[in-house]
C-alpha cells in the first residue's frame, strides 16, 4: 500500500477512537460506568508514534511505542477538563501528558507534548502517579512518585528500588516548578496534598512503606503537617485510615485524589490492596473525615466501592482498579477518573450527594463474618417490613 494510503488509514482510525461517543451504563444507585475506555495507548497522537516522513519511514512503521495510559490526576481548570496522564513508554519508563476534554467524559485528546519535568537531586529512573492539588494558596501542586534504583541493592539485584514523593506546581501546566523531594523517614508513595491549610501548615496524606511493595509496618494511610512545601519534611506522621486483617485493604491502602470538602465532611477515594491466589487485587473504597479534624475518620463503609468488571479484569497488571483523580462540578456531579489494571483510563460518574449517602448509610466493616450476616439480616427484616414488597 502507498506510504499516503496507509497514512489516510491510521489517521482515520485514531479520529474514530478519539471521537467515538462514550454511552453511560446502568449503575447500582451509587455511580455509572462509561462504556468505553476513555484514554488508550491508541489515543496517543500519530506525531508520539510514527516518523511520519515518507523518505525516511518508508514502511511507516511504529518508531516510538507507547504502551499504556494510566493513573491520572484530574482537575478542571478554568472550565477546562484536564488528566495529567501516567503515560507508559515501551520501553517501561512512565511521563506526564496532559490530556483535555470538553465535557470531561468525551473526547480526550493529549497535549502536543508530554511534559518535562525538572530533575531534583538524582535523576529519577521512573515518574508517576501525579495527584493534582489546586491548593488555597493559590498554586496547584502535583505530588507524584518518584523510582530510583535502591543504592543498598546487593550485586546482581536489579529490581529492589527506593519510592519518594516528588513535588512540583505550576500555575498553567506548561511551567512546573521542581521542589524538593519530601522528607520522610520511610519510604512513600500515595502522597496527596489536602487542598486547604490546617491551622496555617500545609497537610499531607502519606503512605509510609517498608519497602518498595511491602507496606510492611506501614499501617495505612498516614497524616503530617508541613510547614513549607519548598522544604517538605515528615516531621510526624499519624495513621488516620487503618489497615486490617480480611478486608480490602489488608496488604496496603493509598489516598487517591485530594478529598472533597462536603457539608458534612471531608469526602475521601482510595484505593485497598488484599493478596489472592492469582497476586495482588486493587479495589477502591470511599471514606469521609470530619470537616473540624480532616484527620478523623467518621464514616467508612464496609467493603470495596468500586472493583474491575469485565474486561477491566485484564491489561498488564491483571485485577488492578487504581484511582488517581476526580472532578467535583459545580453542579454536583463527580467525574472519577480510574484505571484498570495499569493499562488504560476509564470515567464514572456520581453526585457528591449519592456518594455521600452512600458513605454514611453503609454499614462499616464488622470484620467478621457473624458481622457481615448480622447487616443482611437487618437489611431484609427492615425491607419485610415494608407493604409493597
Ligand atoms: O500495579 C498496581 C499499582 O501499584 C502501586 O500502588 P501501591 O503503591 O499502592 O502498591 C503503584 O505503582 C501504582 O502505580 C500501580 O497502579
Amino acid at each position: 500500500m502507498h506510504f499516503n494510503e496507509k497514512l489516510g488509514g491510521l489517521i482515520s482510525a485514531h479520529n474514530a477512537l478519539i471521537y467515538r461517543k462514550n454511552e453511560i451504563l446502568p449503575g447500582n444507585g451509587v455511580y455509572n460506568r462509561y462504556k468505553y475506555p476513555i484514554l488508550t495507548a491508541e489515543h496517543a497522537p500519530l506525531e508520539w508514534r510514527y516518523d511520519l516522513n515518507p523518505e525516511t519511514n518508508p514502511f511507516l512503521e511504529e518508531r516510538f511505542g507507547i504502551h499504556a495510559t494510566f493513573n491520572s490526576g484530574a482537575i478542571l481548570w478554568n472550565g477546562r477538563y484536564l488528566l495529567c496522564v501516567r503515560v507508559e513508554a515501551a520501553d517501561r519508563k512512565s511521563f506526564f501528558a496532559m490530556a483535555e476534554s470538553e465535557d470531561g467524559i468525551n473526547g480526550w485528546q493529549f497535549w502536543e507534548r508530554p511534559l518535562t519535568i525538572p530533575e531534583w537531586g538524582e535523576p529519577a529512573t521512573n515518574v508517576y502517579d501525579m495527584r493534582l492539588t489546586a491548593h488555597e494558596d493559590g498554586w496547584i501542586y502535583g505530588i507524584f512518585c518518584v523510582e530510583r534504583k535502591d543504592p543498598n541493592a546487593a550485586p546482581g539485584d536489579l529490581s529492589s528500588a527506593v519510592a519518594a514523593a516528588g513535588i512540583v506546581r505550576t500555575k498553567d501546566f506548561l511551567n512546573w516548578e521542581r521542589l524538593p523531594d519530601l522528607k520522610s523517614r520511610s519510604q512513600q508513595r500515595n502522597v496527596v496534598l489536602h487542598p486547604e491549610f490546617i491551622n496555617g501548615k500545609y497537610a499531607l496524606y502519606t503512605r509510609p512503606q517498608d519497602g518498595f511493595i511491602d507496606a510492611g509496618s506501614g499501617g495505612g494511610i498516614g497524616w503530617a503537617l508541613i510547614d513549607d512545601m519548598a522544604a517538605a519534611e515528615v516531621k510526624e506522621e499519624k495513621i488516620i485510615n487503618f489497615r486490617h486483617y480480611h478486608t480490602i485493604k489488608e496488604s496496603k491502602n493509598g489516598e487517591g485524589p485530594a478529598p472533597i470538602r462536603t457539608s458534612r465532611g471531608w469526602l475521601h477515594l482510595a484505593h485497598g490492596v488484599r493478596g489472592c491466589a492469582s497476586g495482588l487485587r486493587y479495589v477502591l473504597y470511599l471514606y469521609m473525615t470530619s470537616l473540624e479534624d480532616p484527620s478523623k475518620v467518621i464514616a467508612e463503609p464496609a467493603g470495596f466501592f468500586m472493583a474491575p468488571e469485565g474486561d477491566e479484569y485484564v491489561g498488564d497488571v491483571m485485577n488492578v482498579l487504581f484511582t488517581n483523580g476526580w472532578i467535583e462540578e459545580p453542579s454536583g456531579r463527580v467525574l472519577i477518573y480510574y484505571a484498570s489494571c495499569d493499562t488504560r483510563m476509564h470515567v464514572a460518574e456520581s453526585t457528591i450527594d449519592r456518594l455521600v449517602d452512600y458513605c454514611f448509610n453503609t454499614a462499616p466493616d464488622g470484620f467478621t463474618t457473624s458481622d457481615t450476616v448480622r447487616r443482611l439480616n437487618a437489611l431484609i427484616d427492615s425491607n419485610s417490613k415494608l407493604k409493597q414488597l
